[in-house]
């Protein structure tokens, strides 16, 4: 049997939110959480309200929501009482741009205040939210801002001028670009607006718009086998879940110190590194540094962290980094730790013990789900190398699709099956952008099927085996192999070409590039850094391919489909499977 550790917070730290998983469970449902964040039945549901409304009404108005550390380690800290004022300027600058309730207002930030501000504004104003990944090329940034609809867009004056500039005049639906000044003095770019200059000229009296459960609060994109990315629509009533989760998952108390490391261009940095915590009332650690594993201990002893959520890229990057730097520091206040994103094997689990005494807590979830859906709970054994069991009000199966379209529910253990939610949470997606067939497409007899394998133990416990599909997880980026080869395909030397992901011993997944010459072109390392380069300009260094292999041909089904499966297949040395739809039988 799998070892287990428990690792309970020391007594007279905290009370466990979730301490019995079948009492909870059992006594769990999605109405009484509803009453138990809005405190009663109020029919308006607003995520702003609940973030920093409600916790003023609490008392917490002096307490500080917020802590940014800059790379000379000044921190700015903001209280949920200037959160507000500063989330109520921005609502009202949405309103003087005529902006429009609903319409779509998009950051293109790192991580700084100013994220904070004008995504907690915007669903303040009832505008519907999308932070957009800093690290993307022009590329995938016009096909998110094209295919949101985002009228508003607040991002730097150099992310602006290298990433957005040379893409405007291609979107003429971004009617406002706000640009948050890294230097004062110099001129804006063309049509752009001095966000600081708009935000002084607010009030910071705003009611905060009388949402309801069904009106869109977020959009978050994220990526398919194939077609363009996927728009998630998540709605207001998502905070019941997000803050559900931060308390039962997460165990956040309040006026505890909480830090996410995920960055605010993905689910998790929105619902954990925004939402879910400030519902709690804890003061949020926000680096805006990127990952250096010095630094990384410093914010954890320093800032006194309580409570950590991370994920296995970063946890496998301080590992190789050495555990003694670990111990060249003490962890007094810290007392949970939850990973995301991409399967955390044993030894990392196990590490944390090494490291701080504790195990990392797996939790699995995705952005169509909104929110974490299965999880290691605080107060409960970790079994390393499982990602831990349903979160009470979530049913979880583990399902097949059958041969006439149906769905089986797999009854015995230890049977792989794909991942079926039973929808009812309240922050399942709403929709996928102008795409309702795939929206569609994503239940079968009444599960919503989210695409991943697993197994299940006798005692409810989930083990992650793959996707089901050939979506790319890098370093905890969701990418789409068909969005980096529609952008391969751009370069005038690229005939065919296929992309899959390669194991990564750090990042879990690379992407491989597998490219089809036209006529008249010759492999060769120049060429391959000529595409290389082309890729990154327009791609970002994140999503570009890591490595590139020039083919003769590429196989494909008969029906000329691309088998990314095969190239995979014979990349690893793994069995070939069925070939009978190979085009000419190699
Ligand atoms: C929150 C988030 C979702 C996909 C998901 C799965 C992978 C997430 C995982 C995990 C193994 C875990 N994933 N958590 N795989 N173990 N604990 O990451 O959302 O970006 O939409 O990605 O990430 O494949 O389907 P998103």
């Amino acid at each position: 049997m799998a070892e287990r550790i428990l690792h309970k917070s020391p007594s007279g730290s905290v009370l466990h939110h979730l301490t019995d998983y079948a009492a909870a469970r059992r006594e769990f449902n999605w109405p009484a959480a509803r009453r138990a964040l809005v405190g009663g039945e109020d029919s308006r549901l607003n995520m702003a309200r609940e973030a920093l409304d409600r916790q003023i009404e609490c008392g917490r108005g002096s307490q500080v929501a917020a802590r940014f550390i800059d790379r000379d380690w000044n921190r700015a800290e903001v209280t949920y009482t200037e959160l507000k004022g500063r989330a109520g300027r921005f609502a009202n600058v949405l309103a003087s741009l005529g902006a429009g309730r609903g319409a779509t207002v998009a950051t293109l930030l790192g991580r700084v205040p100013e994220l904070f501000t004008v995504g907690l504004g915007t669903l303040e104003a009832g505008n519907v939210f999308c932070s957009l990944f800093s690290a993307f090329g022009p590329e995938p940034l016009r096909t998110r801002l094209e295919l949101g609809h985002v009228r508003v867009l607040v991002t730097t004056e150099s992310l602006y001028r290298r990433k957005v500039a040379p893409i405007r005049n291609t979107l003429p639906e971004l009617r406002h670009v706000l640009i948050v000044r890294e230097s004062s003095g110099s001129d804006l770019p063309q049509d752009t607006a001095d966000f600081a200059e708009l935000m002084s000229g607010a009030s910071q009296e705003h009611e905060t718009a009388p949402t309801r459960d069904t009106d869109i609060a977020l959009l978050h994109f994220t990526s398919g086998t194939t077609g363009r990315p996927k728009g998630v629509t998540l709605n207001h009533a998502a905070v019941i879940a997000q803050h559900a989760t931060s308390r039962l998952v997460l165990d956040l108390h309040p006026a505890e110190v909480f830090w996410c490391t995920a960055d605010p261009g993905w689910v998790t940095g929105i619902a954990y590194g925004l939402i879910g915590p400030l519902t709690c009332g804890v003061t949020l650690v926000v680096d805006r540094e990127e990952f250096d594993p010095r630094r990384w201990y410093r914010i954890l002893e320093e800032e006194r962290v309580n409570v950590w959520y991370t994920a296995p890229t970063a946890i496998r990057m301080l590992i190789k980094a050495g555990t003694a730097l670990a111990r060249e520091r003490t962890f007094p206040h810290l007392r949970h730790l939850a990973s995301v994103g991409e399967p955390l094997n044993a030894e990392a689990v196990l590490w944390g013990v090494e490291a701080f005494g504790m195990p990392f807590h797996d939790t699995w979830w995705q952005t169509e789900t909104g929110a974490i859906m299965i999880a290691n709970f605080a107060a409960c054994e970790v079994l390393p190398g499982s990602m831990g069991r349903a979160v009470p009000g979530i049913e979880a199966q583990l399902a097949r699709r059958t041969a006439r379209g149906g769905l089986e529910i797999l009854e015995s253990f230890d049977e792989t099956g794909e991942i079926a939610l039973k929808p009812g949470w309240p922050s399942m997606f709403s929709g996928y952008l102008e795409d309702p067939e795939r929206y569609q497409a994503s239940f079968v007899d009444g599960w919503y099927l989210a695409g991943d394998l697993a197994r299940r133990d006798a005692e409810g416990y989930f083990w992650f085996i793959g996707r089901a599909d050939d979506v790319i997880k890098s370093a905890g980026h969701l990418i789409s192999p068909f969005e980096v080869e529609s952008t391969l395909m751009t370069h005038p030397a690229v005939a065919q070409v296929a992309v899959i992901g390669i194991p990564d011993p750090i990042a879990g997944q690379a992407v491989k590039a597998f490219i089809e010459l036209k006529d008249g072109f010759e492999p060769g390392e120049a060429l391959n850094r000529q595409i290389m380069g082309h890729a990154r300009r327009l791609l970002g260094a994140v999503v570009a391919p890591r490595e590139i292999a020039f083919k003769e041909t590429l196989p494909r089904t008969r029906s000329g489909k691309l088998m990314r499966r095969l190239l995979r297949a014979r990349e690893l040395g793994l069995p070939e499977g069925d070939l009978s739809t190979l085009e000419g039988r190699e």
